[in-house]
């Protein structure tokens, strides 16, 4: 795309970041549900690219708190992989770096009520909405092992809880039952079965916060959201080398991470799919997926961590399930949609998911005790 008047506006924003040289082009970048994203490339020598982002104030009260996090983690992990005898040998991995405001050095803009930041762009990689291959699938699964295990050693005090209540399953259901409450007129036969759903599984959302009350599980470093779109695989090599969309980094359980990487990797047919009949989850690639996670991360799982691998699985897909299906019956007030009933669309494919899960439970319960004793 080349520029037009109406981009006037977003590369004058761009413009006021601490680039190299004036932007040659800017067009929307992938497919977020919360904040809106820009490729901007940006004139040499050399020709760089960069990402810019109009954070979602509605979604993070505190924009600037998470821009504290992303500078801390991308500290973190640049020293680390700087250290001789880095984790990684010669392996290539890449952390989006903060551009600096122009004219007061932060590391955002306020524009006209909007929150903005300019990142670097991760080259020579892509990211794919779907997975399509075991390999991939164990690539992801490599990339979120080493993004834990670079930041495992980095304190969750040193992160602020930019999204109070994120992946706390318990706090999730408290709002639908509140937005429930609100919204009577709400029926139909996709509404019943949503709703009946909800309730079957009333009993389990509190899994994974009862094991951290009860200090079984502890709080870690986590990404928030990889799913499958964030993770970054190397052209040609197609080894994972990033994990971008680091807004939800923040301290919590990094089973929230492995139950989201693998429900949305392991769902061939993806989120957004209208072919409900055919959503199942796809144990051979939740195989490879964890095996690549393990063989870059078990050196800091616990027993206990390991005890709570299927319910993280399960309980992660119902609740984006969970999520959506409020957010429809709120008004889409969270998620961007693209037509009246896709966050219900959304949440059928979620709950579908999470019986697929629920049916293969034996299957994948065998399949962890066998990664698990051949990771100890
Ligand atoms: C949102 O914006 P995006 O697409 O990276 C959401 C995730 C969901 C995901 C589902 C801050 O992520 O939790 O898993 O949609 N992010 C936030 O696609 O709520
Ligand atoms: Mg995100």
């Amino acid at each position: 795309m080349t520029l037009g008047e109406s981009d006037g506006a977003l590369v004058s924003i761009a413009e006021a970041f601490d680039l190299p040289g004036r932007v040659r082009s800017l067009e929307p970048l992938g497919s977020g549900n919360v904040n809106e994203s820009f490729v901007v490339v940006c004139d040499g020598p050399p020709v760089e690219r960069f990402v810019l982002q109009r954070l979602n104030r509605r979604v993070f009260a505190r924009p600037d708190l998470v821009m504290a996090n992303m500078l801390a983690l991308g500290e973190h992990v640049e020293r680390r992989l700087a250290e001789s005898g880095s984790p990684l040998g010669e392996r290539r991995w890449d952390v989006p770096r903060v551009v600096r405001s122009r004219s007061d050095q932060r590391p955002w803009l306020e524009r006209e009520g909007g929150f903005w930041r300019l990142i670097t762009f991760v080259e020579s990689a892509r990211s794919f909405e779907l997975v399509s291959s075991a390999e991939q699938a164990r690539e992801v699964g490599i990339g979120l092992g080493l993004f834990h295990h670079l930041i495992s050693d980095l304190s969750p005090e040193r992160l602020a809880d930019t999204l109070e209540g994120f992946h706390v399953t318990p706090r999730y259901l408290e709002h639908y039952d509140a937005v429930l409450a609100g919204a009577p007129a709400a029926t139909g036969s996709d509404i019943s079965h949503c709703r009946a759903f909800v309730e079957e599984r009333r009993s389990f959302a509190p899994v994974l916060e009862e094991a951290r009350a009860s200090g079984r599980l502890r709080l870690r470093p986590i990404h928030g959201d990889p799913k499958v779109s964030n993770v970054m695989l190397e052209a040609g090599s197609g080894r994972a080398v990033a994990l971008v969309d680091l807004d939800t980094v923040k301290p919590g359980l990094i089973h929230y991470d492995i139950g989201d990487c693998l429900r949305s990797c392991c769902n061939p047919l993806g989120e957004e799919t209208a072919d409900l009949e055919a959503v199942r989850f796809d144990v051979d690639l939740c195989r490879a997926l964890l095996g690549g996670y393990l063989s870059a991360a078990s050196g800091f799982l616990t027993a206990a961590d390991y005890d709570h691998l299927f319910a993280a699985i399960r309980l992660i897909s119902f609740e984006l399930g969970l999520r959506f299906f409020t957010d429809h019956l709120a008004g889409d007030l969270y998620f961007r949609t693209e037509r009246p009933d896709h966050n219900l669309q959304r949440a059928l494919v979620q709950f579908r998911l999470t019986s697929s899960i629920e049916v293969q439970e034996p299957t994948i319960l065998a399949m962890i005790d066998e990664l698990r004793s051949g990771a100890a």
